[in-house]
């Protein structure tokens, strides 16, 4: 009797497989070949970083022969938790997503989970205190690239007592990104007295968002020693306002920045940027691998951190013709 059940049940199995092919002409995949579909939410289309980041995802889903369902969220919450209750609803093996800003995602997470679909945070971290709502985060470490900007700045201003003033372009409000280069950059010149935060605003990471904040900091101070831009993008919309108002980035202005992307790599081979703190957009096959592992249930550790490095004005023209991104 058992037997007989289970023969209806693989034959009703291939059936439903049979219609969902749609008779496409391209040969059923018998069952357990079946690509893996993986839903991934991406935050936007904000920077070069994003854009290398979602470049490297897809190109590496087919690579691997995944199936993605990509949904790109315009920089809104409220967007993808939409897009993830549409994977839910669909249904899909693995749900991968970038999340915007940190918190508030505790619901949808509890849908996902009581769905049975394994979720992979990529790039950015959630705060949550929900136990077991996902895998794995890989992503960088982004209070450790603060550090690395704040490391260099001392270094750098070594040798004056004089108080340095700073402005800072931080990235989105509420973003893993944001809050962790204030927090790492902060902690370490907070160690030293002469060095002073004078302005810091959102720039949201993007070129036209450095640039109006740079134009309104230039306008209410005179003063500015250094900017720190959480991105390149924000730094690079930055130039423009500084040379708008007749002063040299680079010179009059010393600018660190984060990514790594081509044009703040060409902007540092000018002498525009001054230190550029490397994080690494291309993790789409990292991010398959672990996809892969999560879906066939082999444990994965549970924070997957990427090596990054940093560059100076010295080393940029150098490595500029090898940048990927
Ligand atoms: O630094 C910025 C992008 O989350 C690491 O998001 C990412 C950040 C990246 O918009 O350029």
């Amino acid at each position: 009797m058992k037997k007989a059940l289970s023969a209806a049940a693989a034959a009703l199995a291939l059936a439903v497989a049979a219609t969902a092919c749609g008779g496409g002409g391209e040969g059923a995949q018998s069952g357990g070949d079946d690509p893996i579909v993986l839903g991934f939410s991406q935050v936007g289309a904000e920077s070069g970083w994003r854009t290398a980041n979602t470049e490297s995802i897809k190109q590496a889903a087919k690579e691997a022969g995944i199936e993605l369902k990509f949904s790109d969220a315009q920089q809104q919450q409220q967007n993808q938790i939409q897009a993830i209750r549409s994977f839910i609803q669909q249904n899909v093996d693995v749900i991968a997503f970038s999340p915007v800003v940190e918190s508030g995602w505790d619901t949808v997470l509890l849908e996902a989970k009581a769905a049975g679909i394994p979720v992979v945070l990529t790039d950015r971290a959630v705060e949550t205190d929900q136990k077991d709502v996902y895998e794995t985060f890989l992503g960088s470490d982004f209070v450790e690239e603060g550090r690395k900007a704040g490391r260099w700045l001392v270094e750098e201003y070594a040798d004056t007592d004089d108080q340095v003033n700073i402005v800072e372009l931080q990235g989105t409000t509420g973003s893993a990104p944001a809050n962790d280069r204030k927090e790492g950059f902060a902690e370490i010149i907070g160690e030293h007295d002469k060095f002073e935060v004078v302005a810091s605003q959102s720039g949201d990471f993007t070129r036209s968002g450095g640039q109006e904040v740079m134009q309104a900091f230039l306008s209410s101070h005179d003063d500015i020693d250094v900017l720190y831009a959480h991105n390149d993008d924000m730094a690079l919309g930055a130039i423009e306002s500084i040379e708008a108002a007749g002063l040299e980035p680079g010179e009059d202005i010393t600018i660190i920045s984060i990514d790594g992307i081509k044009d703040a790599f060409r902007a540092m081979a000018d002498g525009k940027i001054n230190l550029v703190v490397e994080c690494n957009p291309l993790i789409g096959p990292q991010l398959m691998d672990l996809v892969e592992k999560v879906h066939a249930g082999e444990e994965v550790k549970p924070r997957i951190t990427v090596e990054e490095g940093v560059f100076t004005q010295d080393e940029a023209a150098e490595a500029l013709p090898d940048r990927k991104y």
